[in-house]
């Protein structure tokens, strides 16, 4: 979307909340920062401005982010229709999950979004690729939109900004990230502490797992293409849940000479969940979508089957990609 493009959907998006009375706002499955954090800081400058507003999330709030204001609103679903109802990080609706028909019961959608290699669903399409984050395109919203940013909604866009750039390290940084970011620290945020509990704390057993997980890596292509996998029984031996393990990619992805990582975790129903990381200069997004996937260049994921051979063909094309 071009500058121009983004502007005119800013505007519309505007003129849409502005006329609605009820509106849902809603995240991802299995919801990380930038979903939650910019589902809240929409949904708490929305009730500002006076309006009806239903918080919906399939997978409900990951502990992690229950310090959050606004926490406490979200729901697993809902029966009530709204006048409007935005997305917030859905690169497709089926990333909506179950809360998909509530979510187009209304007859204006809303689209705000980063991802590269997504689908269009919604009505008016608000869309920035070089947004580091979902949190940077709702900050543009909320100005368009005039709302006064509190405290508690600065605290909500800056963890979905340092939840998507790995605390400030990954390469979508763009200098408006940070133009954002001192203004949003200025609105009185402890920076330190919310970097701590959104990004650096984890419990004792998803730091055990990250490590077990990190120890039975195996490298291909000599040495460019890093993977490694965790199951069911993984998860039940060290008492850990999947989200504990989100980072075991990134951390793969640093080592010397690995230009792209793959981690492969079992689902409840078997499946295979993978996550996929580029350095820079390797799109990754294009493999995660040609196996049903989606994301940006260098951070993107899938779902496979859970046989050795569906393994195997991804691999190859990780390979093939890195030479
Ligand atoms: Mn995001």
């Amino acid at each position: 979307m071009t500058s121009i493009g983004l502007k005119n959907s800013i505007r519309d998006a505007c003129r849409a909340v502005r006329k609605a009375r009820s509106i849902i706002v809603a995240s991802h499955v299995n919801p990380d920062g930038d979903t939650i954090g910019s589902m809240l800081a929409l949904g708490l400058s929305l009730i500002q401005l006076g309006k009806k507003v239903i918080f919906l999330s399939q997978d409900g709030i990951p502990t992690r982010y229950q310090f959050l204001p606004g926490s406490e609103l979200i729901r697993s679903s809902a029966s009530d229709t709204a006048d409007i109802s935005i997305s917030v990080d859905c690169g497709s609706a089926k990333q909506l999950g179950s809360v998909q028909q509530a979510f187009f019961r209304s007859k204006t959608t809303i689209q705000v979004d980063h991802h590269d290699f997504g689908d269009a669903f919604g009505k008016i399409m608000v869309i920035d690729e070089e947004a580091s984050a979902v949190g940077e395109i709702v900050y543009d919203l909320l100005r368009a939109l005039k709302v006064e940013i509190t405290p508690a909604i600065a605290t909500c866009l800056l963890t979905s900004i340092i939840v998507d750039t790995g605390a400030f390290r990954f390469s979508n940084i763009r200098p408006r990230t940070f133009d954002i970011c001192s203004r949003l620290i200025r609105k009185g945020v402890d920076l330190q502490h919310l970097i701590e509990e959104s990004y650096w704390l984890k419990s004792r057993a998803a730091a055990r797992l990250s490590g077990y997980a990190m120890q039975r890596a195996q490298f291909m292509a000599e040495g460019r293409l890093a993977y490694t996998w965790l199951t069911q029984r993984d998860f039940l031996r060290f008492k850990a849940k999947m989200s504990d393990t989100d980072g075991v990619a990134d951390e793969l992805r640093s080592i010397e000479g690995v230009k792209v990582a793959a981690v492969f975790r079992q689902a409840e129903d078997r499946s295979i969940r993978v996550s996929l990381r580029s350095s820079s200069g390797i799109n990754i997004a294009n493999i995660a979508r040609v196996f049903g996937g989606g994301g940006h260049h260098n951070s993107a994921g899938c779902r496979i089957g859970g046989t050795e051979k569906d393994r195997r063909r991804l691999l190859d094309e990780l390979s093939a990609l890195v030479g």
